[in-house]
Order: C-alpha cells, then structure tokens, then sequence
C-alpha cells in the first residue's frame, strides 16, 4: 500500500527545505535524540523517498514536527535531507519554523520566540511577522566549539590540505584558502564536490570526533570551504558539502555555527561580533558571537543565525513499495 505524505515545500536562503505536515509516523524515544535514532532504525525508508529521485534531489533537506518531550519546549523537530538525520539544521529550522507559523501548524506560547528540541539539544528561536509572512527568524543555536586542528590530508589530483573540524550541530570539516585551494571561484561546483568527497573519505579514517555530552553525534558529515566576501557588507563566504552530491544553496546554519566557532578560537572573532555569511549562491545569514559558554571544559560559543525563507507550495507525495525506485537514486 502506497504511503501518502503532505508536505509544505520552498526554501532558506535558496536551499530547499521540505517539511512533511501530514504522514510522519510516529516515534519511540525520550527526547529528540532517541526518536531521531528511532526513525532511522525504522522509517529511512521515508526519508530515502522523500529527499532522494526521483521525489527529490541532491540538496533536498526539511524535517517533520513532533510533540515536545519536555514541558518546558514548544515544539520538536526531526530533520531529514540526502545525508541522513542530521542532529541540528539552521537552514532547515529557519524554514520549517516559517511554514509551520505561517500555516498555523506551529502555535507559539509567547508570540515572538518559541523553544525547539531538535536532536542536538535546545534551541530558543525568534521570529518577526510581516501580515501573514514571518519576515525573518533567529535561531539561538547549540553550543558550538573547535573539536581538531591542523588535521591534514592529501587529496590526489589536488595536494595537501591543512583542516580544522568544528561542531555546530553537526561536525565540520573547515577548509581555508591554502596551497592547492585558492579560492571557491577557481574550483567551481563539481570540482568542490569532488574534493570534498575525497577530503570527507580521508577524514573519515583519521579522527571520529564526539560530541563531549552526547555520544549519538559523532563523524564529520560535512565540509565548509571558506572564502573571502563577494559582496559589499558580508564578512565572509562558503560553500557547504553534505550528502553525496550536494552544495548548500544557503550560508548553513550549522556551518555558520561552526565557523563562527572557528574564527573565536583563532581570535579573530570576539563575543558579541556580527558576521555575514555569503552563501556559494550570494544568499545570507546574519551570524553573531552570542555569548561564550564551554562544553566539557572545552571552550565554546553560542551562535546565532538569522535568515528568512519563502514557502513554495504544497506537495502531496506519495511512496508506492510497487515503485522499483521507492527508495530513491542518487547520481554523482
Ligand atoms: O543550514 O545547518 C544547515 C544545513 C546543514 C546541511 C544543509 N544545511
């Protein structure tokens, strides 16, 4: 029998975010972590349908809302994109917030500010509304910190990198102009993908780092390759590497996180510091160093990142077990 899912579809910052109103099963587990595992133990095959082809694509991201599991939040929400389940998403809340808001799905206790269980933790979040859009929302993200640096790896066909790994919600492998890496407009896109996968793959057998109070987050997923601003009153650029195939359309909450992280730990950031993040495509966050905080006795930093996101339209799609291609293809 076929499995039908209504979901509300657009974007963050041009990248896409799909969240599925209608249809989510329900899920096992005390709090957000546990049912993410649960999910993924027993419903991937959703996520495969929904954010794979030929439903999907190479970049498709979003999540379901669920009941909080604790008295003290709002809302929970469980994120899916073509990388898994991640445990915290910027672009990815900064959406589903708006839509749930804007199609009354999302119910605020106190107008102006909600607070979130994703995966990762807590998240406080605030928003503006302009008539029946919400213009812009910030998300006070989890504690972000510097896990490795001067990690180095030796891509064929490239040469060697220098890498730092930073965590804002999801591990990230940051890559600064360098030798072989000149910039992201001497790469261009396919090539990007080509060196992150290889870079990803290196990592991968040399460090698994752990979040220090949660041991379910674990793993660089990701690789941020910095740059300088393209445009007048931005403070930097990126291009973000997830899944298999895709480069992040936004600046990448998370990444944004992440790098503000970074930039704190070479001093070249200070609480309380703005930041602009230019996104491979030129879309933007407005990023700040919100406050410092450590994780386990290791220096850390709470981000926040502000961006807006346009609702595109409903999508009624369903996942036919008749269909050979169910589960969804990739093509790299
Ligand atoms: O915005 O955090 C983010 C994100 C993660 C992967 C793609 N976007």
């Amino acid at each position: 029998m076929k499995s039908t899912f209504f979901c509300i579809d657009g974007h963050t910052a041009g990248n896409p975010v799909r969240l599925v109103a209608g249809g989510g099963p329900l899920l096992r587990g005390a709090d957000m972590a546990a049912r993410r595992l649960d999910f993924l133990a027993r419903f991937d095959w959703i996520r495969r349908g929904l954010c794979f082809e030929p439903r999907g694509h190479d970049m498709m991201s979003g999540g379901f809302l669920y009941p909080p599991t604790r008295d003290d939040t709002d809302i929970g929400i469980l994120f899916m994109e073509t990388s898994g389940c991640l445990p915290m998403c910027g672009h990815g809340t900064i959406g589903i917030v708006t839509f749930g808001l804007e199609h009354g799905l999302i119910v605020p206790r106190r107008e102006g500010a909600l607070k979130i269980e994703v995966p990762a933790g807590v998240i406080d979040v605030e928003y503006a509304r302009d008539a029946s859009k919400i213009a812009w929302v910030r998300i006070r993200n989890v504690a972000s910190y510097v896990a490795a640096s001067g990690v180095r790896v030796d891509v064929a066909d490239f040469g060697p990198l220098v890498v730092d790994i930073a965590y804002g919600g999801n591990y990230y492998a940051i890559i600064e102009p360098q030798g072989p890496y000149k910039g992201l407009d001497d790469l261009g896109a396919s090539r990007l993908k080509e060196l992150s996968r290889a870079v990803r793959a290196q990592l991968r057998e040399i460090c698994d780092p752990v979040h220090p109070l949660d041991a379910r987050i674990h793993g660089v997923s990701h690789v941020l390759w910095a740059d300088s601003p393209r445009s007048e009153g931005a403070d930097g650029r990126n291009a973000v590497f997830y899944g298999e195939a895709a480069i992040d359309r936004s600046p990448c909450g998370t990444g944004t996180s992440a790098r503000l992280a970074h930039l704190v730990w070479q001093g070249r950031l200070r609480e309380g510091d703005p930041f602009v993040h230019e996104s491979y495509i030129g879309s933007r966050f407005v990023a700040r160093v919100e406050g410092l905080t450590e994780l386990s006795g290791t220096p850390a930093i709470i981000p926040s990142i502000q961006g807006s996101a346009i609702a595109t339209g409903f999508n009624t799609i369903w996942i036919d077990p008749a269909d050979v291609f169910a589960d969804g293809f990739s093509v790299t």
